[in-house]
């Protein structure tokens, strides 16, 4: 009840009104509870899941979870419940419950069953009933609704506590009611309970839940729907594991706790809301946090209805806007830019920026290759206004901070002029001109990019023995002497001047962003081969901060590999046998049958193989293994580098548990 207030506060200082020219999604209105259509049974689903939840691989299995959960942030935003539950039950199903009214358990006019039926067995129904009782957004998983959960799972059960009664379903494999809706007891207080089973003849990658993926994103869902009381527990080992998210501070908490790692440089943090008018009657919201840190990086992550919108859209546009009138303005007024002197541009503007924005749409168009892209145009206005009216009266309520700001700002400015330099520099040295190939590369003598391999080497002996033993047809050495420059912690002229980088951006041959040109990559293959000790990952995370902030192509592409050098050698009977990691060690002594203290070698670092076993181990590709390198997700990845790369030393012993996550295992 407290959010239904908080919630309509907003619109006493910002009220935008917006012409609606969009007609054609009029169609989506029409499925309420009194006029539910069965668009398609939930037998489309299981035919083609893909189309539903995206993949049958791991994150369309948590896309189940997410898609229950949404349902419960929903009674949450319309104000009748608090608390959330998430549970993953021993055989990996998974249980959620909330504490709202109960899903209706009358007979919905329409469809003639229960409200609880027609969720789960009508496609496209999830939610939408319950007139004027809840401002519905979260949508899931483009809101597909639970009864794509259902029609995907082995079997699920709910049960509602409701107007002093429990009720209780069982749907069978495929989402077929076992039985109808019955009412099995008293109670005397309200709520909805979810549990399932994924179908393991759906989901035939694996049906196991990660639990640090599902504590992930519902702490991202706890950020951004402030006050609500998420708690997941893991009760597969004997051991439970819990975890509770609530945040009275929403996205302003959010913002701290990312900044957290990067040195604020202010306190405050500088919180806009407001909205604006959608079709007549209903609204759009928006919420946006903001605050800079010392570092040279944007961290900007938008939301619409609580889908993470990764290709940004017209609510980032918006903010962008609004910072770039509003920033110039403040400065130019106060002198800080001189008559003779050029605006900000917006890259000074979001140097060192974290911010969080989040809207709520009734109706949000999704565009862009993945569909995480805010397409709705009206959306623009609202959130520059928004964000321009309270970034205004902050910078005049706060002229302290505004001088903290606008001076980063400035040196920003200084140091983009210095880059632009340096970049000119850089780029008649790369493949964007001539190309001047540096001496420490041995290329390999292809030019077929597709075939192509370069392997990044850390130390020269170990360059010596990969240039020995490779393919030189298809395998090319860079040798990188000592540690690299940590570009989190550089300005970008600093950079540009860096040998050892520029060696790497000519050897790649494609510039850097923002004008980094796939089409000129010389390699589809870029293998960092580090040794297997703490110096070896620190330069591996440096190399691939490089890449995620000056090449991100590359990394999305899949185009960035980490060799796995052997852990041991065991020499017996002439024959040598390579281990990888522990594991293999103990299951080659065992199957050779070893008697203990049998000796072993422990590779402490490439360098102690010579050419034909580095071959032999590590590049070969009839044998060897490699990592292929993934940003499945900007939030992970960020952190891990932020974490590492930070001032902040604790995280680092983190650092292997967080690295694994964004470096799929990929035999080769
Ligand atoms: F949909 C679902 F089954 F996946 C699900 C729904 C799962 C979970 C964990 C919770 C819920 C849910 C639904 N929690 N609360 C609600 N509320 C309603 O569906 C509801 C209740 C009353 C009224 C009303 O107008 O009186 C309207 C609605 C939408």
């Amino acid at each position: 009840m407290e959010e239904k207030e908080k919630l309509a506060e907003v619109d006493s200082s910002i009220e935008v009104d917006v012409p609606i020219d969009a007609k054609e999604d009029r169609a989506d209105e029409e499925y309420t509870a009194t006029n539910i259509q069965v668009l398609e049974g939930l037998e489309a689903v299981r035919k083609r899941p893909g189309m539903y939840i995206g993949t049958t691989a791991a994150p369309g299995l948590h896309h189940l979870v997410w898609e229950i959960v949404d349902n419960a942030i929903d009674e949450a935003l319309a104000g009748y419940c608090d608390k959330i539950e998430v549970t993953i039950n021993k055989g990996d199903t998974v249980t959620v419950s909330d504490n709202g009214r109960g899903i209706p358990v009358d007979i919905v006019a329409k469809s003639g069953l229960s409200g609880v039926e027609t969720v789960y067995t009508i496609l496209h129904a999830g939610g939408k009933f319950g007139e004027g009782g809840g401002y519905k957004v979260s949508g899931g998983l483009h809101g597909v609704g639970a009864s794509v959960v259902n029609a995907l799972s082995e079997w699920l059960e709910v049960t509602v506590h409701k107007d002093g009664g429990i009720y209780f379903i069982k749907f069978g494999r495929g989402g077929k009611p076992l039985d109808h809706l019955k009412r099995i007891g008293d109670c005397n207080d309200r709520g909805t309970t979810v549990t399932f089973k994924p179908d393991d003849t759906i989901f035939t990658e694996t049906t196991v839940f990660d639990f640090d993926i599902i504590c992930d994103h519902l702490k991202q869902m706890a950020y951004l729907n402030k006050g609500v009381k998420i708690v997941v527990n893991d009760d597969r080992d004997v051991t439970r594991k819990t975890e509770t998210y609530c945040y009275e501070g929403g996205i302003n908490q959010y913002v701290k706790d990312i900044n957290a790692n990067k040195g604020p440089i202010m306190e405050e943090v500088i919180y806009c809301e407001g909205r604006g008018v959608y079709e007549g009657n209903a609204h759009i919201t928006c919420e946006v946090a903001m605050q800079y840190n010392e570092s040279y990086n944007p961290t900007i992550f938008s939301f619409c209805n609580n889908i993470h919108t990764h290709e940004g859209g017209t609510h980032e546009e918006g903010f962008r806007m609004a910072i770039r009138r509003v920033l110039n303005d403040y400065a130019r007024s106060h002198k800080f830019i001189k008559d003779d002197q050029d605006d900000f541009e917006t890259s000074d503007l979001l140097e060192g920026l974290t911010c969080i924005i989040s809207v709520k749409h009734p109706n949000p168009q999704y565009e862009g290759q993945t569909k995480t892209k805010l397409g709705n145009s009206e959306v623009r206005k609202i959130v520059s206004q928004v964000v321009g009216e309270h970034l205004k009266k902050f910078l005049l309520e706060n002229p302290k901070v505004a001088d903290v700001i606008i001076n980063k700002l400035l040196t920003a400015a200084k140091a983009r002029i210095a880059a632009r330099n340096a970049r000119e520099s850089v780029r008649r040295n790369t493949g964007l001109e001539l190309t001047t190939l540096p001496g420490k590369l041995a290329d390999c003598s292809s030019k077929d990019p597709s075939i192509c391999e370069l392997y990044i080497v850390e130390g020269n002996s170990a360059g010596g023995s990969a240039k020995n033993g490779r393919d030189r047809n298809t395998q090319a050495i860079l040798p990188l002497r000592g540690k690299i420059l940590n570009v989190e912690k550089a300005t970008i002229d600093k950079v540009f001047a860096n040998a050892e980088i520029g060696n790497m951006i000519t050897a790649i041959g494609a510039g850097v962003d923002p004008e980094f040109n796939a089409e000129k990559i010389r390699y589809h293959k870029i293998v960092i081969m580090t040794d297997a000790d703490v110096d070896g990952s620190h330069i591996r995370i440096l190399l691939l901060t490089f890449f995620y902030r000056y090449m991100k192509e590359l990394i999305e592409s899949g185009y960035v590999y980490i060799a796995q050098p052997p852990l041991y050698k065991v020499e017996y009977h002439g024959k040598k046998y390579y281990a990888y990691n522990d594991e293999q060690l103990e299951v080659i002594k065992s199957k050779l049958a070893l008697k203990p203290g049998y000796p072993f070698q422990r590779y402490k670092g490439l360098g102690e193989m010579d050419a034909d076993q580095l071959w032999e181990t590590t590049m070969d590709p009839k044998t060897r293994k490699m990592l292929r390198v993934t940003l499945s997700d900007a939030i992970e990845a960020d952190r891990v580098f932020t974490d590492l790369m930070g001032d902040e030393v604790l995280p680092r012993k983190d650092f292997i548990h967080k690295n694994a996550k964004f470096v799929k295992n990929l035999d080769i």
